[in-house]
């Protein structure tokens, strides 16, 4: 062998959760793993995610991992949903208690895995000049990991801080005495912005579509509460199985009178019960009906009882004006829950350029240049979003039978089967991939989910000595349909809706609903038929 070369069982792709639990998963195995990752230590998306405001919107006793009951019972989350430092400080735990950091070569970015077919080998080449071979390639390397920064004129002409919130500085940001701009309301954004209005001298808010994001209710987590979770980890763990989205939010919810099942129709309510459930409740009072989800014209009265409660909140008309998302139904992107971010607005420091009135033409040395008029920055923040689901896979070089490239695979979107394994690119699974639940889920639960469902598939392949495993055209493209037919109906899909969901964020980008809408439970009772039929739609060689 090339001294060069490195030869292990499983080379994988990514050290963020999906990357760590494979290599504990697959040593348990007795398989010699690899792992590879771009960034100086672990955690993926909270590594690269710290931003101010940064935090999961998923209960912590419920976003984080079931796969050791000592570490379940041991970590000690602070808060229902915890910030970003306390999640990557989880992160380390788990590298420390699991001693993970051995078999991770960080600072290394994969830049292209080859399929060699007369060797059965995956080789796997790094921007370090090394190159890996092994039997199988997993690729960890996360739904949202490729950060997004539009092509604006003149971008590179800025003469201040420049940062994006997907790749935040680990020494953190002094925004004191700094007039801040933000490019963005997205969910980043919307958890930035009242922290750093609180920091910076000034904060512009420049905005192309406003969202509809509702109140986390974020608060300490008593001891008691912890410790009556942890002693039903059982039932809510095995609960967030077979749950639609991986969530049960046991014993808390959201608080309050959000915390209500969906049964109503808003359609048979009149305008006026309608305005008082809004002085009632506020934002929340929407979750009562179930028909929002369903039909159009019950979203569209959803949505005027959303902006009538902006009116509420925002002090300023205009900037209440400007805040109101119009011309697309909730629930077609990613719901967003905040602290305080329609409060940030009725600050002195905090103005909303709404880009609709005008949008941003140029950027210049000193700010940027917009249809109405020139606002100056010392910092420019882009929230901006990220490439996501395919961005990390279609970055690196991937090449499956006959030398045929992923992304020529993926030209129309990407196709998978069960968002696990590619038709013609044997030996190589992507986790929580495009066309399994994944970003519509709590991921650690769809990570693990997938995580087991590899290793298990290794195993039966050792016990068996088999060396291949790939799906089937004829597999792929039932998957591919079922996606599609699934999707189509739901708020997601809309004419009107533009999200990242559907590649909508990205010039070019295919426009196709990514992720598998069919519920987190029933996407695993068909991932384990799959398997009781011996492996269905999956052609397995000796
Ligand atoms: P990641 O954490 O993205 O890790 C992938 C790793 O692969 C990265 O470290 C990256 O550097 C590495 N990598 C990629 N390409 C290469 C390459 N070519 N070579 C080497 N290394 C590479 N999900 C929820 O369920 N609930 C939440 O509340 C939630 N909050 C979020 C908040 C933010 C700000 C963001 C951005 C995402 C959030 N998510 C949330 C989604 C989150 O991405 C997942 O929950 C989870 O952390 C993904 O883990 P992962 O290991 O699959 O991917
Ligand atoms: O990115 P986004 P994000 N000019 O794509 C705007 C997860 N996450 O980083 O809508 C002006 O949602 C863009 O505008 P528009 C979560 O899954 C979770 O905020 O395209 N504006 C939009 O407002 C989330 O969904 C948490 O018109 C431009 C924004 O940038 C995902 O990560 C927290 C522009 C991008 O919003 C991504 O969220 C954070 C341009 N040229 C992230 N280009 C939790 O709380 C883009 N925009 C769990």
């Amino acid at each position: 062998m090339n001294p060069s070369e490195s030869e292990f069982d499983v080379v994988v792709v990514g050290a963020g959760f999906s990357g760590m639990y494979l290599l504990h998963k697959l040593r348990q195995l007795g398989l010699s793993t690899r792992v590879i990752e771009a960034g100086d230590d672990v955690g993926g998306t909270w590594y690269w995610n710290r931003y101010p405001g940064a935090r999961c919107d998923v209960p912590s006793m419920e976003y984080s991992f079931s796969f050791s009951p000592e570490l379940q019972q041991e970590w000690r989350w602070t808060e229902v949903m915890a910030a970003q430092p306390e999640i990557l400080d989880y992160a380390n735990h788990i590298a420390d208690r699991f001693t993970l950091r051995r078999d991770i070569e960080f600072a290394t970015r994969v830049e292209s895995a080859h399929y060699d077919e007369s060797e059965q080998r995956w080789r796997i080449k790094t921007d370090t000049a090394r190159t890996y071979t092994a039997r199988f390639c997993v690729m960890a390397t996360g739904c949202l990991s490729v950060p997004n920064t539009p092509t604006i004129e003149g971008a590179e002409n800025f003469s201040g801080d420049v940062f994006h919130t997907g790749n935040w500085p680990a020494q953190g940001v002094d925004f004191s005495k700094r007039r801040v701009g933000i490019i963005g309301t997205g969910s980043s954004a919307i958890q930035a912005i009242p922290v750093i209005a609180e920091q910076a001298q000034h904060l512009t808010v420049l905005q192309r579509t406003p969202n509809y994001t509702m109140p986390a209710h974020n608060r300490p987590l008593s001891e008691e509460f912890r410790q009556q979770a942890i002693e039903n980890y059982d039932e809510i763990r095995e609960q967030q199985r077979q749950s639609m989205t991986g969530i049960v939010g046991y014993g808390f919810g959201f608080g309050g009178a959000d915390n209500v099942e969906p049964t109503e129709a808003i359609l048979e309510t009149t305008a006026a019960q309608r305005a008082a459930l809004v002085e009632q409740e506020g934002f929340v009072a929407i979750r009562r009906f179930a028909d929002v989800a369903l039909d159009t014209a019950a979203n569209e009265l959803a949505c005027d009882m959303y902006r009538q409660q902006i009116k509420r909140v925002v002090k300023d008309p205009r900037t209440a004006e400007g805040l109101m998302p119009k011309g697309y139904p909730m629930g077609c992107k990613r719901p967003v829950i905040d602290t305080h971010y329609y409060e940030a607005f009725n600050r002195d420091n905090v103005d909303l350029v709404d880009l609709r009135r005008g949008g941003i033409e140029t950027i210049t040395a000193t700010g940027v240049q917009t249809v109405q008029g020139h606002f100056e920055f010392d910092t420019l923040v882009y929230a901006t979003g990220f490439d996501a689901m395919t961005g990390a896979l279609q970055k690196i070089d991937i090449r499956g039978r006959k030398g045929e490239a992923l992304r020529d695979h993926w030209e129309a979107g990407p196709r998978s089967y069960l968002g696990l394994q590619v038709t013609g690119f044997p030996n190589l699974f992507t986790v929580t991939g495009p066309g399994s639940p994944s970003v519509l889920s709590n991921m650690l639960v769809s990570i693990e989910q997938h995580v087991d469902w590899i290793a298990d598939c290794l195993t039966h392949m050792r016990d068996r000595q088999l060396a291949t495993i790939e799906p089937t055209l004829a597999a792929e493209e039932a998957w591919v349909g079922h996606v599609n037919e699934v999707a189509q109906g739901t708020m997601f899909t809309a004419p009107s809706c533009n999200s990242w969901y559907l590649g909508a964020n990205i010039p070019g980008k295919p426009r196709i609903f990514m992720p598998y809408v069919g519920g987190v439970g029933e996407y695993r009772k068909k991932c384990d038929q799959v398997v009781a039929n011996d492996y269905e739609g999956f052609v397995l060689s000796a």
